[in-house]
């Protein structure tokens, strides 16, 4: 009877210490940090790129979270497109919420000043959207999911050459923005590669409403096309401008990453009709994932349509959560040297990072038209 005792008993202790071994099962929420524009003028980039993670967390966090069921959370922090609170949005991060990896910032004028704080402290960021030369030359923790401009301008520019014969431009840049000037430095290699005449080039700040200088002077000219690497607010306003000065709506504008944005149509409406843009990614791209990304989006956001910002940050948490469990903890070490081998099939396409932490694949580009307010598949 007293061995039976004891069996039971160490039976009973068993049972115990495997119910307690399933008690202490991290159940805690994995805290990633995100720098987002959630407000002010570039808002509409930031709040696009905040929808698609958030569509994303809730697939991740239904399907069982990560690490083998801790779920995934987002803490926001919102950067104005102001690159001093992007930085300290960053600082706060890392040393108050102790997040192992950072998502954003929005702007590459942002990354240069979050990105560099980020890879000193050995913490990964992951910019969706930045599309500046030397992103990923910060250093070894930092990463980009978008397509950089590099990879995009030249074929927006050869499509419009071959599609519509353009011989003679005029180019227009935002001078105090990164992303702006450093897609301005592309433009012209690419033209000149080309050989296609820039007229003139003209230049204005981020916050200018009135071109109606730049504008005259480019009318008189009369160019082909208008060459534009701007933010979408000034774009917008630039758009605008040209057709009140009565510059021929055959004269269409051809624009960077900053124009790819439905707020260009919203804002500009047919003033901005015939912009070309190049893209990673198109709303109806066929495919069956990104079919269902499109419904589910509208599902959860009251019938808005994504854009190209929110398909990127969509798979990028994706990615970022393969990456988690790769690593087998939330361990910014661990996931730094886990993300540079993560493949990753999502709605944008294949994934994978080059060894300069920039997407591998760079096939994937679409050349874009405004129509209607509304940006098409050029055909
Ligand atoms: C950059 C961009 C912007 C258009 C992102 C919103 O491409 O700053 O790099």
């Amino acid at each position: 009877m007293r061995s039976v005792s004891r069996r039971m008993l160490l039976a009973a202790a068993l049972v115990g210490g495997a119910l307690t071994g399933a008690q202490a099962q991290d159940r805690t929420p994995v805290k990633l940090g995100a720098i987002e524009i959630l407000t002010g003028p570039n808002s509409r980039y930031g709040i696009a790129i905040q929808r698609g993670f958030d569509l994303a967390l809730a697939d991740i966090n239904k399907a069982g979270g990560v690490l083998g069921g801790r779920p995934l959370a987002i803490a926001y922090e919102d950067s104005a497109g102001a690159k001093e609170q992007a930085l300290n949005a960053a600082r706060k991060l890392i040393g108050r919420d102790k997040v192992p990896l950072i998502l954003g910032p929005t702007l590459s004028n942002e990354m240069f000043a979050a990105g560099p704080v980020a890879n000193e402290r050995k913490v990964p960021i992951v910019g969706t959207s930045t599309t500046a030369n030397g992103i990923t030359a910060i250093g070894p923790y930092v990463f980009r999911t978008s397509l950089p401009e590099s990879d995009v301008i030249p074929v927006t520019l050869r499509t419009a050459q071959q599609k519509f014969g353009i011989k003679r431009v005029a180019v227009m840049y935002g001078n105090d923005d990164a992303f702006t000037k450093s897609a301005y430095d592309v433009m012209k290699a690419a033209l000149d590669k080309l050989g296609i005449e820039t007229l003139t080039t003209e230049t204005f700040g981020s916050k200018d409403s009135d071109f109606s200088a730049q504008l005259t002077k480019i009318k008189a000219l009369n160019p082909d096309a208008i060459v534009l690497s701007a933010l979408v607010e000034a774009a917008s306003g630039v758009e605008l401008q040209a057709r009140q000065l009565g510059i021929d709506p055959k004269v269409f504008f051809i624009g960077g990453n900053g124009l790819n944005s439905p707020k260009l149509g919203d804002i500009a409406g047919a003033a901005a009709d015939g912009t070309l843009v190049g893209s990673p990614w198109f709303v109806g791209k066929p495919d069956a994932a990104n079919q269902a990304f499109v419904a589910a989006f509208k599902d959860k956001y009251g019938g808005d349509l994504p854009d190209q910002f929110a398909a990127q940050a969509y798979d990028t948490l994706h990615i970022v959560a393969k990456a988690i469990d790769a690593a087998g903890a939330p361990d910014s070490e661990k996931i730094k040297d886990a993300l540079v081998k993560v493949k990753y099939s999502g709605v944008m396409g294949p994934f994978s990072f080059s060894d300069t932490r920039d997407p591998a694949d760079t096939s994937g580009v679409v050349v874009l038209v405004m129509k209607g307010g509304k940006f098409q598949l050029l055909q």
